[in-house]
């Protein structure tokens, strides 16, 4: 339920802030983003999708120890507020509120591959300036997160109890999904015999996720999702995120491949940011990872569609089923050109 002028204000009031503009922000699919301004700067108000982070509190300390441990090394990063009871977060009668500085810059949906490869080499910092995190000190806050074949068993299931019709819009998108599973659930086996590092990793790297100002800093935000992973996840979601021909939810279902050029522009920036820290399965996976990223998201898009969009925020009914044909045929695109991507990886390590 949207929040009234006189709510917000309230909220605000507990942080300690007298807002003279509230600007509502439609980036972004599960939480609810507003601008504030005061008199002398602007803050980022959020409001926490509970029903998604059913641990909010948990989401908070995490970012809490990563933030402090990104600031430690001088990396540019999130900094959220107190509320009134000294709590970096508000819980009332409304929902669950957190509120941060908002940070000098510009985020981008579709990034030139310039601009592409400065947020590598901020996601790649990220990687690197969390080697030394103990990454057990992280709440899995959403459990499976990307566990792809997890995630793909929540589709058969979804499959089996959907209506009718909305099985007959995806019978195609459900067939392709059935075709690749098999094959996408390669890196969590990999990471289950510990022949990949779980490391502490953001789990979320779409591009707009890296905020460029003009004096060159680039800081990543939503660290939501940071949790223990692969590092494939991070390179993998980036890419189908940045490297695509088509933006998320483009109609357009046939035109969504890897552009090379961004491709080469993302491996450029992330590896000059992770400075070597990879093991050769990960180098060698690197590409893969953005297939089965792709594949991942396809399937939960489609698994949304077939419950009845209770997950994704979505403007029109079929908004997650063009999502998720976009992002299967995304996959589709890398999975068949795997030899030369990896033959491009190749050059850069
Ligand atoms: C969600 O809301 P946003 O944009 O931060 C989702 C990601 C998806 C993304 C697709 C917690 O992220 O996993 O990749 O949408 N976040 C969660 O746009 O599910
Ligand atoms: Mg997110």
């Amino acid at each position: 339920m949207a929040l009234t002028d006189f709510e917000l204000k309230e909220i605000l009031t507990s942080f300690g802030i007298t807002p003279v503009a509230i600007t509502p922000c439609s980036i972004g699919l599960i939480n609810a983003t507003y601008f504030v301004d005061t008199s002398d700067r602007r803050y980022v108000l959020q409001r926490i999708n509970t029903a998604v982070f059913s641990d909010p509190r948990g989401v908070m300390d995490n970012i809490a120890s990563v933030t402090a441990h990104l600031r430690e090394k001088g990396i540019s990063t999130l900094t959220f507020l107190p509320a009134d009871d000294g709590n970096c977060y508000l819980e009332n009668e409304h929902g669950f509120f957190r509120l941060s500085l908002c940070l000098d810059g510009k985020t981008y949906n579709e990034a030139t591959p310039e601009l592409l490869e400065k947020a590598a080499e901020a996601f790649g910092e990220f990687q690197y300036a969390l080697t030394d995190f103990d990454a057990s000190l992280l709440k899995e806050t959403i459990p499976d997160f990307h566990n792809t074949p997890v995630r793909t068993e929540a589709l058969w299931e979804a499959v089996a109890i959907a209506p009718n019709e909305r099985i007959a819009a995806a019978v195609d998108a459900i067939q392709q999904a059935k075709q690749f599973s098999s094959q996408a659930s390669y890196i969590m086996s990999l990471l289950s015999r510990g022949d990949l590092p779980l490391r502490v990793v953001h789990n979320d790297t779409k591009v707009n996720n890296v905020l460029l100002a003009e004096d060159g800093t680039a800081t990543v935000l939503d660290l939501d999702t940071v949790m223990p992973g692969s590092l494939l996840f991070d390179f993998g979601d980036a890419i189908r995120s940045g490297a695509s021909t088509k933006p998320e939810g483009d109609g357009d279902i046939e035109g969504f491949a890897i552009d090379k050029e961004r491709y080469e522009a993302f491996l450029r920036g992330f590896l000059k940011g992770i400075r070597g820290a990879l093991t050769p399965n990960e180098q060698k996976l690197l590409p893969f990872g953005a297939f089965v990223l792709a594949y991942e998201l396809g399937v939960r898009f489609l698994t949304d569609y077939l419950r009845g969009d209770v997950y994704f925020r979505t403007s029109y009914p079929e908004e997650n089923l063009i999502r998720a044909k976009g992002q299967l045929a995304l996959a589709k695109n890398i999975f068949f050109r795997l030899d030369e991507l990896s033959a491009l990886t190749k050059k850069y390590i």
